[in-house]
């Protein structure tokens, strides 16, 4: 048995139960192989047992009141997986599906992700089983401010800074922050995604849908394609779907389709982005109230099928394990050529193989949505300056970040022996060699 295999094997027994953190952990090292064959070193050294090891884990109760007075009880989390190459960064996620093996899948690609923006920031994630759904918005504050109760403890502009994911956007970060600073009598940068008002940084809200498109069009260059006048399907409703959608139509595509947990819209017409983002960052409601404006466009209740539509390019931008083998198969056969994932591992490890196997041109998650975490960064250079760039500056570091994760991606695959349009292995062994490198010069730590 292969040192890899033996190592993946132990993470395994060792986290029993939790689905997710082995199918992330599987998929990074069995990249991995050809990089210990020819840099032993880093297994003399236990890169790879320390790596799959998160340096603390946090679990703690969040008790809060509700609208009707009665007691509720969540549970919240923050991993905090590697600080090799800077503070802990990572998003928190609310809802009803978080768990610990969620939260470790979530924070161990985050580690790697972060090393491929090129900035200094280690990997972590946390979050709640709260759903945020249908609460009022004093539930949401309460929640909040119990939350970051006993998270203030854990966290520092030097030591962890989180910001939103699911269920998290700037109504959830300014509660928390107002928590934080009340307890700590302290205005610092602790977490990202903060409101343009109190450090906030501009483009932060755009940036993982803008990046993925940034990276897609750069990947889509290579093959002489490009998003204009392509037919995309976005999935999700949320901050990453919509700003990919707004990215992709100003590049001239035409986004056909979107959805929510409930089902999808399919709107021939091009989706209406004005409509949609009232929908959803303003009325909070659920995406069949799309077809009340727009009676032409179709209400399918089932979100899983939207990679029914047919479609030039796919943008899974909702959830984990959202696009399986069967979905691939049809994507494939309607014509689909190039996928990217704005979600975090959206499609299962059986799609990514059809997809490679039909040289669909893929953008793996922790690469091709890596512009939130780096505009993140950005906004964490921006607080320790206590300085603001314009949003064209922010807008173009963005892109040259996108743009080099896709060739640095490339160029890893290249360098290792696999086909340079294999962005899976590429983007996994590019984020891995840096932090090897640091955790090899700092010693057994
Ligand atoms: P939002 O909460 O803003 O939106 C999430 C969207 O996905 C909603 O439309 C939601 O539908 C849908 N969704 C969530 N869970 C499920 C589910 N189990 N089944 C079907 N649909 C679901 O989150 P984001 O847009 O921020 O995040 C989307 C994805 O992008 C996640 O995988 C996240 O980890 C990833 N990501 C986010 C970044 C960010 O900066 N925000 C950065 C990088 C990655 P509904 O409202 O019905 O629940
Ligand atoms: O998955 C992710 O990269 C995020 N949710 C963004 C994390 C961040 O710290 O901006």
């Amino acid at each position: 048995m292969s040192y890899v295999q033996s190592v993946l094997d132990q993470a395994i027994k060792r986290n029993a139960g939790e689905s997710e953190f082995h199918q992330a952990v599987k998929e990074v090292l069995e990249s991995l192989e050809p990089v210990f064959d020819q840099r032993p070193h880093y297994k003399d050294a236990g890169i790879l047992e320390r790596i799959v090891e998160p340096e603390r884990q946090i679990m703690f109760r969040v008790p809060w009141v509700d609208d009707s007075g009665k007691v509720q009880i969540n549970r919240g989390f923050r991993v905090q997986f590697n600080s090799a190459i800077g503070p802990y960064k990572g998003g928190l996620r609310f809802h009803p599906s978080v768990n610990l093996g969620i939260i470790k899948f979530l924070g161990f690609e985050q580690i790697f992700k972060n090393s491929l923006t090129g900035q200094p920031i280690g990997g972590g994630k946390g979050g709640s089983d709260f759903d945020p759904k249908g609460k009022s918005d004093n539930e949401i504050m309460k929640f909040c401010q119990s939350f970051m109760t006993e998270l203030y403890r854990h966290i520092g502009a030097d030591t962890d800074v989180p910001a939103g994911d699911i269920g998290v956007g700037g109504r959830e970060i300014g509660y928390m922050y107002g928590q934080y600073k009340r307890i700590r009598n302290s205005f610092e940068g602790i977490l990202t995604g903060k409101g343009l008002t109190y450090g906030g940084s501009l483009v932060r809200t755009e940036a993982t849908g803008y990046g993925l498109v940034y990276f897609m069009e750069e990947a889509l260059k290579s093959k002489g394609q490009s998003f204009n006048g392509a037919t995309v399907v976005v999935s999700g409703s949320g901050n990453v779907s919509i700003y990919a959608t707004e990215k992709a139509q100003q590049l001239g595509a035409k986004v056909v389709a979107v959805s929510d947990s409930c089902g999808y819209i399919y709107d021939k017409n091009g989706i209406d982005l004005a409509l949609l983002k009232k929908m959803k960052e303003v009325d909070r409601c659920r995406i069949h109230e799309y077809v009340k404006q727009h009676p032409h466009a179709e209400f399918h209740d089932s979100c899983g099928d939207i990679w029914n539509v047919p479609c030039d390019i796919a943008l899974p931008c909702a959830t984990q394990n959202e696009l399986d083998e069967q979905a691939a198969k049809t994507l494939v056969a309607n014509g689909c050529y190039a996928v990217g994932e704005g979600a975090n591992m959206p499609s299962t490890p059986e799609a990514v193989k059809v997809f490679l196997a039909n040289n669909v041109l893929f953008g793996p998650g922790k690469a091709a949505n890596a512009g939130g975490v780096a505009t993140s960064a950005l906004e964490m250079a921006q607080n320790s300056m206590r300085y603001s760039w314009t949003f064209e500056e922010v807008d173009a570091k963005l892109k040259d970040i996108m743009i080099n994760i896709y060739r640095n991606s490339s160029s890893a695959a290249k360098e290792f022996g696999f086909d340079q349009n294999n962005l899976v292995v590429g983007a996994n062994i590019a984020g891995f060699l840096k932090v090897a490198d640091a955790m090899m010069a700092q010693g057994v730590v």
